[in-house]
């Protein structure tokens, strides 16, 4: 056997697994505002992913997806698209801040990013969620 055919397959395995790793080391965070600030409304959401990149939705590129800001709610299910609705605001235009308008009162936010047809990535890219309040 020459050294090409014994080398070969592990090198498509390597080759078959990045994407795989790439995804496992991403992480999406929650730049501005702190977990525990107390903001006026309207405020600025900043978004922050280290490890992927970020594309709008529609545009299938490996190692990419857009931010969803999930508000008052728990991370939505694997597997299938992010809800459209209050709670779940999509951009999908790949922007990385976001202006929000929330009552007073207490609140949480958190993101998850989803691939060009909103499914979260497996295993979820997703912020830990913090809690704010608005005066
Ligand atoms: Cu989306």
């Amino acid at each position: 056997m020459s050294t090409f055919r014994m080398f070969s397959p592990a090198c498509l395995t390597a080759a078959l697994l990045l994407p795989a790793a790439a995804v496992a080391a991403a992480e999406a965070y929650i730049i501005s505002p702190q977990d525990g600030e107390t903001v006026s409304s309207p405020f600025t959401v900043r978004f922050g992913l280290k490890g992927m990149g970020v594309a709008p939705a529609g545009v299938e590129m490996p190692g990419t997806g857009h931010h969803h800001l999930v508000i008052d709610a728990p991370l939505p299910a694997a597997g299938q698209p992010v809800p459209f609705d209050d709670q779940h605001k999509h951009f999908g235009k790949g922007q990385t801040e976001a202006e929000i308008s929330l009552p007073p009162g207490d609140h949480t936010l958190q993101l998850i990013l989803g691939d060009h047809t909103h499914v979260p990535q497996d295993p979820p890219v997703a912020s830990r969620q913090i809690r704010i309040r608005v005066r």
